[in-house]
């Protein structure tokens, strides 16, 4: 049974200060926020565990005093220390049911998934609470190849579990993920590469409320 808190519908805001024209994460993640988002998920390749760790707790903080989900990326370590809703992982990580051990019954485990076969063994396992659906298109964000519509359409339809769509999405092709029935959207680059980033993600949710 499926009874963790699930993500909401809207827009999933994942940290990307490499994006984010001189932005920390934790201004980006503040600004997303002033935005309406309401789920945050940190995300940084290349910080020192130590880095990671100040900025982490920073945006654990932020996002517990505004009401927003927190999920760490990658780091089970990391999500247990600083008290994180969630922890965010990758098909060559830890698998999701010792993922559960270490975290805990009431934490989100999401995983990302780049294939129907990937999404259908996450669907079926229990300790998996959401997915990642992409990278839908080309991204420079992730070093994955995007595995096109076809996927997002595939799990609208087969995986009744709650699922962002992913990867080298932007205000210019988002309709094609809303009309096809996603209710949660990722966008990384475009939100916090964007000069106003709280305004940006307005306009973004205004454009899948007009769906
Ligand atoms: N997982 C699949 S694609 C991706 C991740 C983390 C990166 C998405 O970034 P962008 O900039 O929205 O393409
Ligand atoms: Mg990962």
């Amino acid at each position: 049974m499926r009874n963790r808190i699930i993500i909401p519908e809207g827009i999933y805001g994942i940290t990307g200060d490499n994006f984010a024209h001189g932005k920390s994460n934790l201004e980006c993640v503040k600004a997303m926020i002033e935005g309406g988002i309401k789920i945050i998920q940190y995300r940084d390749k290349t910080k020192s565990i130590k880095e990671k760790v100040k900025e982490a707790r920073e945006i654990r903080e932020l996002c517990r005093e505004k009401g927003v989900i927190f999920i760490v990326n990658d780091h089970v370590d990391i999500a247990i220390l600083v008290d994180a809703d969630g922890v965010h992982i990758g098909q060559d990580d830890m698998d999701p049911s010792d993922v559960r051990k270490l975290i805990g019954e009431n934490k989100i485990i999401g995983l990302s998934t780049h294939s129907e076969e990937q999404g259908m063994k996450a669907y079926n396992n229990p300790d998996v609470d959401y997915i990642g659906v992409g990278p839908i298109f080309p991204t420079t964000t992730k070093d994955t190849a995007p595995v096109g519509l076809g996927y997002l359409e595939y799990a609208v339809k087969n995986l009744h579990l709650p699922f962002t769509a992913i990867g080298g999405i932007k205000e210019h092709n988002l309709h094609e993920i809303i009309s096809r029935g996603a209710k949660n959207v990722c966008l990384v680059s475009d939100i916090v590469g964007a000069e106003d980033i709280a305004e940006k993600v307005r306009q973004l949710q205004n454009l899948i409320n007009q769906k």
